[in-house]
């Protein structure tokens, strides 16, 4: 049994077979499905919306969901994204000039509150919000599309975001999102990262091979791997 949350990113999948693919994925053990949610304004790519998460949600009722919103002034949809069926909601920090209230909003609908922050934003922006979140999410790439390199300072933020965590004694869990493949998850997973976003690095990997089965290769290998780098 691995000790990390493998998270699916639901925009990576084949979007016209999506009950097959969300069945795949709940058969083969998935821990978790991650929305992304884009209002091409504060990333440039626009994805998803409530009738999507309802429509997912119905296919696999007993998978946490998950909504990672990139979207300005998120607190006007909090509790539609709540009503749609996610159990956990990311607002990003950036998004947010009153973010103690927004998360607050999170808490009260019932669903756990994560903070998102992307690449190039200062971890000290968390500091005060640290207490409120079940989750933070590290961005390793800059929002917006699936496909791209991992940006090489995540693993430092990883490893300072999780010492602050350890040291003032809160609950968070790090989330990490974007390029997470066997190599990059066992180093974040050394440096304190928890939470794994799975997209086209690791579980959606082309029409040959089965989902449940790259799953199963990816915990396997990471397992294996965090002792190693
Ligand atoms: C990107 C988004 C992510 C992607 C995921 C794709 O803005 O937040 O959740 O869907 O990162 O993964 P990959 O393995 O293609 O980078
Ligand atoms: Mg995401």
């Amino acid at each position: 049994m691995s000790q990390f949350i493998c998270s699916a990113s639901v925009m990576c999948a084949n979007l016209a077979r999506l009950e097959d693919d969300l069945v795949a994925l709940e058969k083969g053990g998935i821990d978790e499905l991650h929305f992304d949610i884009m209002d091409g304004t504060f990333v440039p790519n626009y994805t998803l919306g409530f009738d999507f998460i309802k429509a997912a949600k119905a296919c696999t009722p007993k998978v946490h969901c998950n909504a990672h919103l990139m979207i300005e002034r998120p607190e006007r949809y909090i509790e539609r994204f709540a009503k749609a069926g996610c159990d956990s909601i990311t607002i990003h920090v950036e998004t947010c000039p009153h973010a103690q209230r927004t998360l607050q909003q999170i808490r009260d609908t019932g669903a756990s509150p994560g903070i998102a922050i992307n690449p190039a934003t200062s971890l000290t922006k968390l500091q005060y919000l640290l207490p409120y979140v079940d989750r933070v999410l590290i961005m390793t790439v800059d929002p917006g599309y699936s496909g791209q390199k991992i940006i090489e300072s995540s693993f430092e933020r990883v490893r300072i975001l999780n010492e602050n965590i350890r040291y003032n004694e809160y609950t968070a869990k790090i989330e990490v999102d974007g390029n997470i493949n066997v190599e990059n998850a066992a180093r974040l997973a050394r440096f304190g990262a928890e939470i794994f976003v799975l997209g086209t690095s690791s579980v959606f990997l082309g029409p040959d091979i089965p989902l449940g089965d790259a799953l199963a290769t990816f915990r396997a290998e990471v397992e294996t791997q965090k002792h190693l780098v």
